[in-house]
């Protein structure tokens, strides 16, 4: 018999920051065109969650130039350099265009408002994590036993929020590639064999994940 389901959708960090709308951002091919995946798999779900960077323009881990990035940063919860992304109040920080609005998911995680601090995944503020966002209480608190997760990018901050749930021990995380975009092919591949020897399923897309529901 089909287990009993709660399902949550997690729809990571979905901003135009991440995205070639943002060109001077982090942009990440093709990263505006998940938003029919992330529908699809929003309407599988009986509970919304989002997640946005939130940066502010004092962030230890801002540089300028492209070649600047991506250089390892010795602070507690920086570690790091990136352009300056998702500020708040610019397009980059806005959600996807089709996606809900913030106020119309059931719980929405900002992260990285503190200059000290840029976390990838959506579970916790700092890198340790020990300080929770409150989204795995959340979540167990509505009895919520599956998370379908997608969003931007796949080798960052997907990948840290389906193995932080996955973690948790509380859920079956599912990944839906196809709601997906990840930053270089390399990563990609890595993060998906973390993820799934760390116990996350993955899937080509919100329709094999629904047929796989429905057993
Ligand atoms: C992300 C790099 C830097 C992400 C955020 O959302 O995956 N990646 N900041």
């Amino acid at each position: 018999m089909a287990k009993s389901r709660f399902i949550a959708s997690i729809n990571v960090d979905p901003q135009k920051g991440f995205t070639p709308l943002c060109p001077d951002e982090l942009p990440v091919k093709d990263g505006h065109l998940i938003v029919p995946e992330l529908l699809k798999q929003n309407a599988l779900a009986d509970l919304l969650v989002a997640s946005s960077d939130a940066h502010c323009d004092a962030a230890l881990f801002k540089v300028e130039k492209d070649e600047e990035q991506f250089q390892p940063l010795d602070y507690a919860n920086t570690d790091c350099t990136f352009k300056m992304h998702c500020q708040p109040g610019t397009k980059g920080f806005e959600l996807l265009d089709g996606l809900p609005n913030p106020t119309e998911y059931n719980f929405f995680v900002w992260k990285g408002v503190a200059p000290d601090l840029h976390p990838y995944g959506a579970c916790y503020h700092d890198l340790a994590e020990k300080l929770s966002t409150g989204l795995i209480e959340y979540l167990v608190f509505n009895d919520v036993n599956t998370v379908i997760v997608g969003g931007l990018a796949t080798d960052f901050c997907v990948a840290t929020t389906a193995k932080q749930l996955q973690r948790s021990g509380r859920f079956d995380v599912l990944l839906n590639v196809a709601a997906c975009r990840g930053i270089s092919p390399d990563g990609v591949a890595a993060q998906i064999e973390e993820m799934q020897s760390s116990g996350v399923q993955v899937f080509e897309n919100s329709a094999a994940i629904e047929r796989w529901l429905e057993q």
